[in-house]
């Protein structure tokens, strides 16, 4: 155990000087110690950036859900594995067992073998926060199969791209899904999918709202029935280290989403072994991360993480607002939780609302408090850390990517002092680079640049799903032998990192990444519309919020502006979702254009945050008149 869970910073640099001396060392302790392998690997690591080729425990045999729940049985049987708080709170929380767990998930990877599922297929999960969810997601590990989990806000429309990216033969959903004071007809939406996925041939429903639905013949299932028939004995499919475990999307700042693939031996060690120290879980811990399983946060840290740990997770399905601003706390006093893992946007909403919703409950469990999204403001920082952490449990600022699979760069609670706005030190085994835009490495303290990392960690992507050539020139095309990360960051004078924000198109909305390209798209489409553009302004609770330039086409000139901003908006909520929906809408006669075509993104930055004193460099600006009439009439 010496080594796995850190105790103090000089163990810290230690051990991360081990890491970067002699990794394969490194690893190979904690992957022998700490997880169960049906075969040992013939390598530990192996990496060529250039095409890129990463590999980690090449040869080792597993299957993560025996490190999940197989091995917890005898020591944790009893012990809440999943504890899940329903979005009412007048209905009974469940407290599912390790034993409970791994009958489930036997039990449905019996259905999926019987609806003929094999090693390898795709299954599409879109579900609501329920504890099938999570039991999907290793029912598919069980097997072998791949999962690729679309969050239930999806539009049908994003949810058929994804569906058919990655050819999924089954879909896994439920008949609707509470949230707030809210019901969606999940399965209409999954039905209107379904109309341009002809490789769908089954999809399983889960009964949730009791809402009446329609059941096509042959193809769809309710899920209950198919349980009930099959035995709760299921052997575990025998995995290569590198096969792949998930797929999941993430918005690129251009084209369609790209499909993260990630392997199963070593992102189960990385993310097991950065959540027992950056969560600092013991025992009878009840560990909460208020994400969704539909990103990347559930997957490895409200699913794998947790469970590699016999620990008890919660699962929640509603919102911080209902039924008021004091649900989170509520939840927090009535488990008694001691882990607390949310977003910076859920912070900022919360401290708008009256303390009366903090101090009515007891947060005296609490013992950690961590973030995680975006970068988290000065402010907000304050509220968190006076008014849930009562200045005594240490906040964890967690930065990492849907492709880096596990947290990055963080405090160790009780370990490393922490600084608001500041994600502090590289975990253990992540080599950070900051570099200017001539593509030099910044060394020593005081710098800003761009983040990368330049040497392989265990959970990183793989590839995107179906474009290697993708995921090589997005990542690593940028800076020789670099994974490139998106992220602007600087390193202060002791060595702290802060992430500035992304210096690419993607936008962070309350915590969720869009990419410009597929919002404009959308847009587009629209039959007044000519062109626009979307760029983000700084907004109080959200981080950012969506400010788009549009021109239209003659046929829109006659229309009334606001009924058109709201078919924009619908046309959005249809392709990608709500979360996409701009917050502002500027009809222009024109774009600021490069003499090369290209719009200058940065000129209508400024525009949106109302900073237009100083354009900077408008050299190459083909067309200044179109500016200051934007200018003149932004909103
Ligand atoms: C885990 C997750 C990734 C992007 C990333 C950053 C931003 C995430 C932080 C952060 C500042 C943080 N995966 N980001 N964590 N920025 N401080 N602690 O969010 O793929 O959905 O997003 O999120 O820009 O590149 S993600």
């Amino acid at each position: 155990m010496s080594n796995y869970h850190i105790k103090h910073l000089e163990e810290y640099f230690q051990l991360y000087r081990k890491s970067v001396r002699e990794p394969e060392n490194f690893w190979e302790e904690i992957a022998e110690e700490h997880f169960v392998w049906k075969k040992r690997w013939e390598r530990v690591f192996r990496w060529d950036f250039t095409k890129p080729e990463v590999a980690w425990f090449e040869g080792a045999k597993l299957n993560i859900t025996e490190n999940c729940l197989d091995r917890h049985l005898y020591v944790r049987g009893n012990k809440t594995a999943i504890l899940f708080e329903p979005n009412d709170p007048k209905e009974e929380a469940q407290y599912i067992t390790y034993k409970q767990l791994h009958a489930r998930v036997c039990k449905l990877a019996n259905v999926l073998k019987e609806q003929g599922v094999q090693k390898g297929d795709r299954v599409c999960i879109y579900l609501p926060m329920i504890p099938e969810l999570a039991i999907s997601v290793l029912a598919c590990a069980r097997i072998g199969a791949i999962h690729s989990v679309v969050f239930a806000g999806f539009s049908s429309q994003a949810l058929a791209t994804r569906i058919n990216d990655c050819d999924c033969k089954m879909v896994i959903t439920s008949d609707g899904s509470y949230r707030g004071a809210k019901t969606t007809d999940l399965k209409g939406i999954v039905d209107q999918s379904l109309e341009s996925c002809p490789g769908v041939k089954s999809v399983l429903v889960v009964k949730r709202t009791a809402a009446s639905i329609h059941m096509e013949k042959g193809r769809d299932h309710w899920l209950q029935p198919l349980l009930d028939k099959v035995s709760d004995v299921c052997a575990a499919e025998v995995m290569d280290a590198e096969d792949p475990l998930f797929i999941l999307y993430t918005s690129g700042s251009t084209g369609k989403p790209k499909g993260m693939v990630h392997s199963s031996g070593g992102y189960m060690v990385f993310t097991a072994y950065t959540f027992k120290n950056i969560f600092r879980y013991q025992e009878n811990d009840v560990y909460w991360c208020t994400a969704d399983i539909g990103w990347i946060t559930g997957h490895s840290y409200i699913v794998y993480g947790p469970l590699a740990n016999g620990a008890t997770t919660v699962m929640f399905e509603g919102v911080p607002s209902y039924p008021d601003y004091g649900r989170f706390w509520d939840v927090v006093a009535k488990h008694k939780v001691t882990q607390f893992y949310t977003a910076p946007t859920a912070i900022r909403a919360l401290a708008k609302e009256s303390l009366d919703f903090v101090d009515a409950h007891d947060l005296s469990s609490l013992k950690v408090l961590g973030t995680v999204g975006e970068p988290i403001n000065e402010e907000a920082w304050h509220w968190y850390n006076n008014n849930i952490g009562r200045n005594k449990s240490p906040i964890v600022d967690t930065w990492w990517q849907t492709e880096t699979g596990g947290i990055m760069i963080s405090p160790i609670p009780f370990v490393t002092p922490t600084t608001p706005t500041y994600a502090t030190l590289p975990f253990i085994g992540i080599q950070p680079a900051l570099m200017d835009e001539q593509g030099e490495e910044l060394m020593g303290n005081q710098v800003e640049g761009r983040l990368c990392i330049k040497f392989p960690w265990p959970s990183m992507a793989r590839t995107i799903w179906g474009d290697h050539k993708r995921y090589y020139e997005t990542y690593f095309s940028t800076y020789k032998n670099m994974y490139f990360t998106g992220d602007g960051a600087l390193r202060n004078a002791v060595g702290y990192y802060r992430i500035t924000g992304r210096v690419d198109d993607v936008i962070i909305v309350s915590g969720h990444n869009l990419g410009t390209a597929p919002i404009e798209d959308a847009i587009n489409e629209h039959p007044a519309v000519s062109e626009s553009a979307i760029v983000g302004f700084p907004h109080d609770i959200k981080g950012n919020a969506l400010y788009g330039f549009v021109i239209l086409k003659e046929v829109g000139e006659s229309r009334d502006r606001d009924n058109l901003r709201k078919e924009i908006n619908q046309q959005i909520t249809e392709h990608i979702g709500p979360i996409a929906k701009l917050e502002k809408i500027q009809f222009v006669p024109g774009l600021p254009k490069t003499r090369s075509g290209k719009i200058m993104r940065r000129i209508l930055r400024k525009i949106a945050s109302q900073d237009t004193d100083n354009l900077g460099d408008i050299s190459t600006l083909l067309n200044p008149e179109v500016v200051a009439s934007i200018i003149k009439d932004a909103l």
